[in-house]
């Protein structure tokens, strides 16, 4: 058996990887038998919550090993990728599980990427399978598939949750539709892959181009669950709404769904994540915890202001993945009724909580420390020396559950990691007395549209695909409710003296839109213009550009 990692991906150095389990980080337990471990302690105890199924351990780990089995019959092997695109229902969970059983490794992708995206995390990750709900939200994924599978050769079959058409279903693989189950209920026993191999890949935000891959093991993964767990006080009746995209690292890890699974709560699956919808489960099913980005928070605190549910029940509502305002942060709990707690974290690996118990002051200003000990934390300057404690810098980071590099992209390593191994973040930060982090700003290229992140240089590329854009530039203009919004600078080509039109704003956002991506990332605004501003360097000035548009915003100009 092959027990090195994966190809392509960049393994801890042996010491640091004796080091990590000598200290009990890394405890050689994979993601698939943590779930089964919990499902043999309490299989009568309620699990997932999603619509009016009610699932208990005992279901789930059931359902898991079924779809494993019947997926291991249609030929799907270890290590072998599979891009997962589901919205929040319980069947994630089932995929999920299955595919770490079998050690497959899912590749999850967001419901809101489109055609230029998932061809991307197909050809990259060069997937075999792709897993889709039939629709969600008035999108038709199916549709979606096709359009793939054209782009997409190695791709050899498509799974659909729901309706299925000309593609595989899910329940027909699982035995539900016809009411026959061909695999015994027996736990299922696999070759199971070992803790230190990658059990999935996550995606980047991305600031070069397309967003990159991130392989996660068992072993760091897991551990990073269970320190979270315990920083977040989670138990047995811990109730968690999964509001945010569910594979996204926040939902999922921190602590997430897969904290609770360790703690043995539940999970409750909301489909969407307005009040409307999240407001009523959580008042039906007593949910304690809960994570958002910021812009949502706000939502949920002008929408609880006159509030007919009852909220009593939440306890702890986690805030992270963009900057939190002051404002927002100081009406949480007069409003909610509930604990704040600011989270920092990145699907590299490195997430930083503020504590249950720290005073108020830290936890509606700082966004909190590390969780391990463990978190190596290098603050830098330009030259990559440390800055005097206490002033702004490059956050770099290394540790038991953070990566040592992107999967398959050595080239791209060599700047987004140091030669010891930190990972650079790309965020400018200072840190407080106590270690507490505070995030200043960013240096990566990279706009934070509320939560969601656009890597500057893919939506660069796809306008200039235009052929009568000569240049562009998007950089993050200043927005009150979502933090930041994407404004594209362009210039156009001269008319070639034919009868040719210039593009309007609108022309080239639907060019953008036939392009096929993902709707967050189409630009907000787009302003033409003469030239671009330049650096000493000749680079496109992008700094000079987001003043522009915040005066112009501000009406200065
Ligand atoms: C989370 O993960 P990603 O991978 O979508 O984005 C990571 C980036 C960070 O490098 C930082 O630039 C930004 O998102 N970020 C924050 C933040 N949390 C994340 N910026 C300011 N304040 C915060 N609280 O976003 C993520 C992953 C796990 C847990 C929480 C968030």
């Amino acid at each position: 058996m092959n027990t090195g990692l994966l190809a392509g991906c960049t393994p801890w150095p042996p010491e640091f990887a004796e080091r990590y389990r000598a200290l009990g980080y890394w405890t050689g337990q994979t993601l698939g038998e943590s779930l089964r471990q919990r499902a043999q302690q309490s299989p009568e105890r309620l699990c997932l919550i999603c619509g009016e199924r009610r699932w208990t351990y005992a279901d789930l780990d059931f359902k898991v090993d079924r779809l494993a089995a019947a997926l291991m019959a249609r030929g799907l092997k270890p290590r072998e990728r599979v891009v997962v695109q589901l919205p929040n229902i319980a069947e994630f969970f089932v995929v999920c599980f299955a595919l770490f059983r079998l050690g497959a490794l899912p590749v999850f992708a967001l419901a809101t990427h489109r055609r230029s995206e998932i061809v991307h995390f197909c050809r990259m990750s060069q997937a075999c399978a792709y897993i889709i709900s039939d629709q969600d939200n008035g999108f038709d994924y199916r549709t979606l598939a096709r359009e793939v599978c054209a782009e997409s050769p190695g791709l050899r079959q498509v799974i659909v949750v729901g309706e299925a058409q000309e593609f595989t279903s899910l329940d027909a693989l699982c035995g539900e539709q016809s009411g026959v189950t061909e695999v015994s209920a027996e736990p299922l026993s696999l070759a199971s892959p070992q803790a230190h191999e990658v059990a999935f890949l996550q995606l980047s935000g991305g600031s070069t181009g397309l967003p990159k891959l991130i392989p996660r093991t068992h072993d760091d993964y897991l551990y990073s669950v269970r320190a979270s767990a315990g920083i977040c006080g989670l138990s047995a009746s811990s109730v968690y709404l999964c509001v945010l995209p569910v594979g996204h690292n926040f939902t999922l890890s921190s602590p997430g769904s897969l904290g609770i699974f360790w703690a043995g709560g539940c999970v409750v699956m909301a489909g969407r994540p307005t009040p409307e919808v999240a407001f009523p489960l959580i008042a039906r099913e007593l949910v304690t915890i809960t994570a958002l980005v910021p812009p949502l928070a706000s939502i949920w605190l002008d929408a609880a202001d006159g509030r007919r549910q009852d909220l009593s029940s939440l306890q702890l509502l986690q805030v992270g993945g963009a900057r939190l305002s002051a404002e927002v942060a100081c009406r949480i709990t007069p409003v909610l009724g509930c604990r704040l707690q600011q989270v920092f974290g990145m699907a590299e690996g490195l997430v930083s909580y503020t504590r249950l118990d720290d005073p108020e002051d830290i936890v509606q200003a700082t966004q909190g420390r590390p969780i391990s000990p463990d978190d190596e934390i290098r603050i830098v300057d330009d030259a990559d020396c440390e800055v005097a404690p206490g002033q702004v810098g490059h956050l770099l980071t290394r540790g038991p559950y953070t990566i040592r590099g992107y999967y398959q992209a050595a080239q791209h390593n060599q700047y987004a990691f140091t030669p010891d191994g930190f990972y650079r973040t790309g965020d400018l930060v200072r840190m407080q007395e106590g270690g507490y982090l505070i995030v200043e700003g960013r240096s990566k290229d990279q706009i934070n549209r509320g939560g969601e992140k656009i890597a500057a240089a893919e939506i660069e590329e796809h306008l200039l695909a235009h052929p009568q854009v000569r240049d562009a530039a998007l950089v993050a203009m200043p927005d009150p409710y979502l933090g930041e919004r994407a404004c594209a600078f362009v210039i156009l080509r001269e008319s070639t003296g034919s009868h040719h039109q210039l593009p309007a704003a609108s022309d080239l956002r639907r060019f953008l839109r036939e392009r096929s991506i993902a709707g967050y990332k189409i630009p907000d605004r787009i302003e033409m213009v003469d030239c671009l501003p330049k650096t000493g360097v000749g680079k496109i000035d992008k700094r000079a550009l987001r003043q522009r548009i915040a005066q112009i915003l501000a009406g200065a100009v």
